[in-house]
C-alpha cells in the first residue's frame, strides 16, 4: 500500500481543522460577537471586508470603485468589472471565494476563507437563507491531479457570519472561517479551493487559485479582458518599517492556454503589461513575467470575471 504524501497529509490536517471546529458549531453574528475580526472589517460599507477588496483589486474606501452606480459587491459577486464602469449585469442567484492573508501588524494570523452569497427572489418570492440547498468545499493540488480533497464540514471558531437583505440586489450573505495560519497554508500551495453550492435549485461553482510567489502566498485575480492579476493574499509589510505596507505593485498578465491534462489546464504568460489598479504601481521587473506557465485545476473559466 503506498504511503500518503506529505501534501495529502497536510491537506488532510486542513480539512480536520474544519471537523475540530464542528464541534462546537460556533457561528458568530457580527454585531453580536464582541470582538471584531478582520472578516467583519468594512470600511466603506459595501459588505465586502477590506482584507477581501485586497484580493478583489477594489478600493476598501470606496462602495464603488470604478463609479458607475454599481457596488462593489454586486459587481464582485456577479463576476463583473468592478474596476471599469460597466451595465448591470443579470441579478441571479450567485456564489464567490476568496481567500485572504493575514494583515501585517495584526494579532489574528491566520489565513480566511469567505463564502458569499446573493440570493434572489424566485417567481416573485424570496427564498431566503433556506434557498441553500447543498454546500461543499474542496481543495485540488496539480501534484494530486483529478483528486478532490474535501474540506465539508464548514464551521469553525470564530466563525463570521453577516446578512444584509436589500431593496432590489437580493440577500447577501457572508460566511467567514478562520483556516490554518499563512506558513501552514504556503507549504500545500499550489492549490485551488472550490466551493460548490445549490441555491433554489441552481448549482453554482467559484474557486480560488492559491500560487507561492516570493513575497508568500497570492492569488490569480480576473482583471479586465481576458487578462489577469497577481496579487498576494495580504498586504505586504514594508522592509524598512514593518508595520507600513508595500505599494501594491500589479501586473497584468495575458494567458494564452498551452496544455490540459488530469492536473489541470496550462496556461503561458504571453504578455505583461504595467498598469494602474486604483492608483497602486505596476513593479518594474513585470515583464520578467513573460514566459511563466501556471497550472490551474478546471482553467481559468471558473475563477470568476473580471
Ligand atoms: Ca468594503
Ligand atoms: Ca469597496
Ligand atoms: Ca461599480
Amino acid at each position: 500500500m503506498q504511503r500518503p504524501s506529505p501534501l495529502l497529509l497536510l491537506a488532510a490536517g486542513f480539512a480536520t481543522a474544519f471537523v475540530a471546529g464542528s464541534a462546537s458549531k460556533q457561528v458568530v453574528e457580527a454585531s453580536g460577537s464582541g470582538v471584531v475580526s478582520v472578516a467583519e472589517i468594512d470600511a466603506d460599507g459595501d459588505f465586502l471586508p477590506d482584507v477581501v477588496e485586497w484580493v478583489t483589486l477594489t478600493d476598501s474606501g470606496s462602495p464603488d470603485t470604478d463609479g458607475d452606480q454599481i457596488s462593489d459587491f454586486v459587481e464582485v459577486i456577479a463576476s463583473g468589472s468592478p474596476r471599469r464602469e460597466s451595465l448591470p449585469l443579470p441579478a441571479d442567484q450567485q456564489l464567490r471565494l476568496f481567500v485572504t492573508g493575514p494583515t501585517p501588524g495584526s494579532s489574528d494570523p491566520f489565513t480566511w476563507m469567505h463564502v458569499f452569497h446573493r440570493i434572489m427572489p424566485v417567481g416573485g418570492v424570496n427564498p431566503g437563507v433556506g434557498a441553500i440547498q447543498s454546500f461543499n468545499l474542496w481543495l485540488e493540488n496539480p501534484a494530486l491531479p483529478g483528486v478532490q480533497i474535501p474540506l465539508n464540514d464548514f464551521a469553525a471558531a470564530g466563525t463570521v457570519y453577516r446578512e444584509r437583505i436589500t431593496i432590489d440586489e437580493g440577500i447577501w450573505i457572508q460566511v467567514s472561517v478562520p483556516l490554518v495560519s499563512l506558513s501552514i497554508l504556503e507549504a500545500i500551495l499550489p492549490c485551488t479551493i472550490w466551493a460548490e453550492t445549490t441555491v433554489a435549485g441552481q448549482q453554482l461553482q467559484s474557486g480560488q487559485q492559491l500560487i507561492p510567489v516570493p513575497a508568500g502566498a497570492a492569488t490569480l485575480v480576473p482583471f479586465f479582458d481576458g487578462r489577469y492579476v497577481i496579487q498576494t493574499l495580504n498586504p505586504v509589510p514594508s522592509l524598512s518599517a514593518p508595520q507600513s505596507i508595500q505599494a501594491n505593485k500589479v501586473c497584468i498578465l495575458t494567458l494564452d492556454e498551452d496544455t490540459s491534462g488530469p492536473a489541470g489546464t496550462t496556461y503561458v504568460v504571453t504578455a505583461a503589461d504595467c498598469e494602474d489598479a486604483n492608483d497602486l504601481e505596476c513593479d518594474s521587473s513585470c515583464s520578467q513575467s513573460v514566459g511563466w506557465t501556471i497550472t490551474i485545476p478546471g482553467g481559468t473559466e471558473l475563477l470568476g470575471g473580471n
